[in-house]
């Protein structure tokens, strides 16, 4: 059976009660192709009131979760907080907040573990700098990244993996699709040699990094590309065009 097509939106510290209310209303409104699974990843705050209000056949995601279950952990939301309230995904990984935040390797393969053992699905973000990709490092930076989820998981059922080129995000730099493609293939090729055929045949890969309603389409038809994560587009009306990308 083919991989679900798969499109996030990660909406970053962005959006207002007003701004978010009003994408929730467009999504649950706009004609969307119900072959693709799509997970919105509001700011935090945000969160209960996306659930309440937008249509129960798009889930939503936690822009981050903590690798404990509860305590003494200012700040942080756990696995087992988001389960109870119905926000079914989070996001590990993304790089900026590994570069900002300065989460390592080792911390995100932990706070998938604790995602995933607390019921969640999970986005995890994989990716290499401008220099690491002229250094010629690439796959070994996005393979290194996924190593230290494989070293606490061996089950991948409940793993989205999105490759995104920190190059690439939100600078307009999209990859070219032969570039995402090269690598995705990669990443899919590391999943079979280190987890098992089955998790690479049917882990989504998905590309992030500047996708607009502009350049989807022709990312879509690569074989490995198996949909999207979304920033800046993913607060504006073209974000349904990303979505429907595979019509
Ligand atoms: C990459 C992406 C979403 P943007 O971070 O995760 O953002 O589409 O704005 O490049």
């Amino acid at each position: 059976m083919g991989r679900q097509f798969f499109v996030g939106g990660n909406f970053k510290m962005n959006g207002t009660i007003k701004s978010i209310t009003d994408i929730v209303h467009h999504l649950n409104s706009a004609p969307l192709d119900p072959k693709t699974e799509v997970v919105i990843a509001p700011p935090g705050l945000f969160l209960l009131l996306v659930r309440e209000h937008l249509k129960s056949e798009i889930e939503v995601c936690s822009q981050n979760v903590f690798d404990k279950s509860n305590g003494a952990f200012t700040g942080e939301i756990s696995a087992e907080q988001l389960n109870d309230s119905k926000i079914g995904w989070a996001l590990c990984g993304h790089s900026e907040r590994r570069a900002i935040l300065g989460e390592q390797d080792e911390f995100v393969a932990s706070k998938t573990k604790a995602a995933l053992d607390g019921g969640l699905r999970v986005i995890v973000c994989c990716g290499e700098t401008l220099e690491q990709r002229e250094s010629d490092k690439t796959i070994d930076v996005v393979t290194t990244q996924l190593k230290a989820v494989a070293e606490k998981t061996k089950d991948w059922s409940k793993i989205v993996i999105a490759y995104e080129p920190v190059w690439a995000i939100g600078t307009g730099k999209v990859a070219s699709t032969q570039q995402a493609q090269e690598v995705h293939s990669a990443i899919r090729k590391w999943l079979a040699d280190n987890v098992s055929k089955e998790a690479a045949e049917a882990t989504r890969i998905i590309y992030g990094g500047s996708v607009s309603e502009k350049n989807c389409k022709e990312l879509a038809r690569e074989e490995d590309i198996d949909g999207f994560l979304v920033g800046g587009a993913s607060l504006k009306p073209a974000f349904v065009d990303i979505i429907n990308a595979k019509q």
